[in-house]
């Protein structure tokens, strides 16, 4: 499972400072709590119950035999308390290091192009150390490594650089990895088409998404477009306004032709086009968007199937969406 690190103290997307800020607090917070260090406890407990149950099977044994032979009693007895012994010295052993996840997985809370990953990782039961980097992608150790400065990523060996980023990619590659055909189908023809799914949401829709959404979110926008532009806020709202409209479209051609009357693009199962595209339309809550029921129903059907693989790093971009919410009201 995904477990998570936080080296920088918060989450924060190619965003404005506002949104640094922002994300910061609620990101750190969650994730850490949902890590797993419960390993040590466990063990000493069941230990303690294994040298009690022993013990009191030994004190029984040693009991009833010693009325029948005292000599085998004797032994009995001794036999338990080595037994008894050895579970303590269990106890007291040092609970063993925590092996080394294989990959660390780098990552901006609040992004949706994370939380996909994030989302998979979980649902796979994929052994990753989540790596918050807030505030660390432009740095010069991190530029070293990816050039692109883009999370989500994954480091491990094996791979030709040691890291891979652009969240389809990972997704395709460790499902690959790990025979993972549930999310990713080997058939080459149904494969093509959760590949079509997923490079249409990123060339196509996640465009405007991020035009309609990345203002209200605080994130910068890219260059050259209208709302990174100095052009004043009329112009902006236009633009965003216009991005906004034109998200209808690809929302539909994914219910009419991917998904056609099935659950999921993946058919009844929800496969890695269907992570990614319940994670982006998490962001439309921040424009009150008025999103179809279907659409809906879609995400709470993912949510559902996923459960908390899903809700726990959706918290995160629900959590940045609140506090975005609340601070333009
Ligand atoms: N198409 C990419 C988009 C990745 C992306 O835009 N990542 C942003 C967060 S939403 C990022 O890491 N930005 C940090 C930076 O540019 O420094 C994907 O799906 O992974």
């Amino acid at each position: 499972m995904a477990k998570s690190t936080t080296k920088k103290p918060a989450a924060k997307p190619k965003a404005a400072p506002k949104a640094r800020a922002a994300a910061k607090p609620k990101a750190a917070a969650k994730p850490k709590a949902a890590a797993k260090p419960k390993a040590a406890p466990k063990k000493a407990s069941s230990a303690a119950k294994a040298a009690a149950a022993v013990k009191k099977v030994a004190g029984t044994a040693a009991g009833t035999v010693s009325k029948a032979a005292g000599t085998a009693a004797g032994k009995v007895s001794k036999a338990a308390s080595s037994v008894a012994s050895k579970a303590k010295a269990a106890i007291k052993r040092p609970a063993k290091a925590a092996r080394k996840p294989a990959m660390t997985l780098s990552v901006l809370k609040p992004s949706v192009n994370n939380l996909a990953v994030r989302i998979f990782v979980r649902a796979a039961k994929l052994d990753a150390d989540e790596k918050d980097v807030y505030g660390s992608t432009r740095s010069a150790e991190f530029l070293a490594r990816n050039p692109a400065h883009l999370t989500p990523m994954v480091e491990e060996k094996g791979l030709p650089k040691g890291v891979l980023w652009e969240s389809c990619a990972i997704m395709s590659y460790l499902s690959n990895k790990h025979g993972l055909d549930r999310l990713y189908p080997k058939n080459p023809a149904k494969r093509a088409m959760v590949d079509s799914a997923m490079f249409y949401l990123i060339g196509t829709m996640y465009p405007l998404l991020a035009r309609a959404t990345y203002g209200r979110l605080g994130f910068g926008l890219y260059p050259g477009e209208v709302g990174s532009s100095d052009l004043g806020d009329d112009h902006k709202s236009k633009a965003q306004k216009a991005a906004q409209d034109a998200l209808a479209e690809p929302l539909e051609v994914f219910r009419t032709f991917y998904m056609d009357g099935q659950p999921f693009i993946g058919g009844k199962n929800p496969s890695i086009a269907d992570i990614r595209l319940a994670a982006t339309l998490e962001f439309l809550d921040v424009i009150d968007y008025a999103t179809p029921k279907w659409a809906k129903d879609y995400m709470a059907a993912m949510e559902k199937k996923l459960g908390k693989a899903y809700s726990e790093p959706a918290a995160d971009v629900r959590g940045y969406i609140s506090y975005v919410k609340s601070k333009a009201a």
